[in-house]
């Protein structure tokens, strides 16, 4: 029974670190060229590995990451567990991200960032917490872990989700329906959706209209989940006063790209938040751990829903 860890060395050395102290009767290798690829009981990977019918006694397959639609799972046989990184550090990372583009959209600092350029001091009117409207697209982990760390500031929260859940002092809206009126309560809406097929594309002129005039967008979900042309639109228009825009389809955009140089898009290259080795090593062993007890592993995922 091994692990492989078919990732980077760098992390790797941190996990095989963990694996040696914490779950010394598993043998962890990071390179499988000299085993059995009927011995491997686990992998740790980004995307499905190819030739994965070679490992016929593989058990659980471990993303390094919170998302799984790199995954190609119909070529993971059904026997198979596929688990998203679930983990301390990636949430950390996601409540700092998300809260410094609210703040930054909130306190109008784009604009003063561009003020300070042409030497202009001037103060723009500013909404109170109380009357900011956040509006999340989302209510999984990241999604209430971002609520807890915003809900100091006061702002009002609403979430949006596939299906109808309750999280204390959020507005719970859900499915198709509890889309618009979710939308048009919204002043800052934040995406941390998974991508599936209904999510792809979901952030479309259709969706920004439905937004009060002068909201604004965090993207954090998934490119693929943004019509870059439709933002562009509805900020040009006036319409929405501002995004954040974290995640692209593709990445990295072309030097090109609009995105780069527009006045009112603040751009990151997909760095809100990241595996940290320390603590994902901590999660998968403990997962092992359950397996082991019988128990599911957290971050198990539903194929049917892609999350
Ligand atoms: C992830 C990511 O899924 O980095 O972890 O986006």
């Amino acid at each position: 029974m091994v692990f492989w860890f078919n990732s980077d060395r760098e992390r790797g050395r941190v996990f095989a670190e963990a694996f040696a102290r914490d779950l010394p009767d598993l043998p962890f290798v990071m390179d499988i060229s000299e085993r059995d690829p009927e011995e491997i009981r686990y992998i740790l990977t980004w995307t499905t590995p190819p030739d994965l019918h070679r490992f016929r006694n593989l058990e659980i397959v471990f993303c390094i990451g919170a998302g799984v639609d790199q995954f190609k799972t119909e070529t993971l046989p059904s026997n198979v567990m596929l688990v998203r990184m679930v983990e301390d550090g990636i949430v950390r990372m996601m409540q700092e991200y998300v809260t410094l583009a609210v703040l930054a959209l909130h306190r109008n600092l784009k604009a003063y960032i561009g003020q300070q350029a042409d030497a202009t001091w001037r103060s723009l009117p500013v909404r109170q917490a109380a009357q900011q409207r956040i509006g999340i697209l989302g209510l999984g982990m990241l999604a209430q872990a971002v609520i807890e760390r915003l809900k100091p500031f006061g702002f009002p929260f609403a979430a949006w989700s596939r299906s109808e859940q309750h999280f204390d002092g959020v507005d719970c809206y859900h499915g198709p329906g509890g889309l618009t009126p979710f939308l048009a309560r919204t002043d800052i809406l934040i995406c941390l959706l998974p991508l599936t097929k209904d999510t792809q594309g979901l952030l479309d002129g259709e969706l920004f209209a439905a937004l009060p005039a002068g909201a604004a967008l965090v993207h954090v979900g998934r490119g693929a989940q943004l019509d870059h042309d439709a933002l562009i639109a509805a900020l040009d228009e006036g319409h929405l006063s501002g995004a954040v825009i974290d995640v692209t389809e593709p990445e990295p955009l072309s030097p090109e790209h609009v995105f780069w140089r527009h006045p009112k898009i603040t751009l990151t290259p997909h760095i809100a938040s990241a595996t940290q080795p320390e603590t994902a090593a901590r999660a998968v062993i403990d997962n092992i751990k359950r397996h082991r007890d019988g128990l599911d592993p957290i971050g198990l995922v539903d194929r049917n829903r892609g999350y």
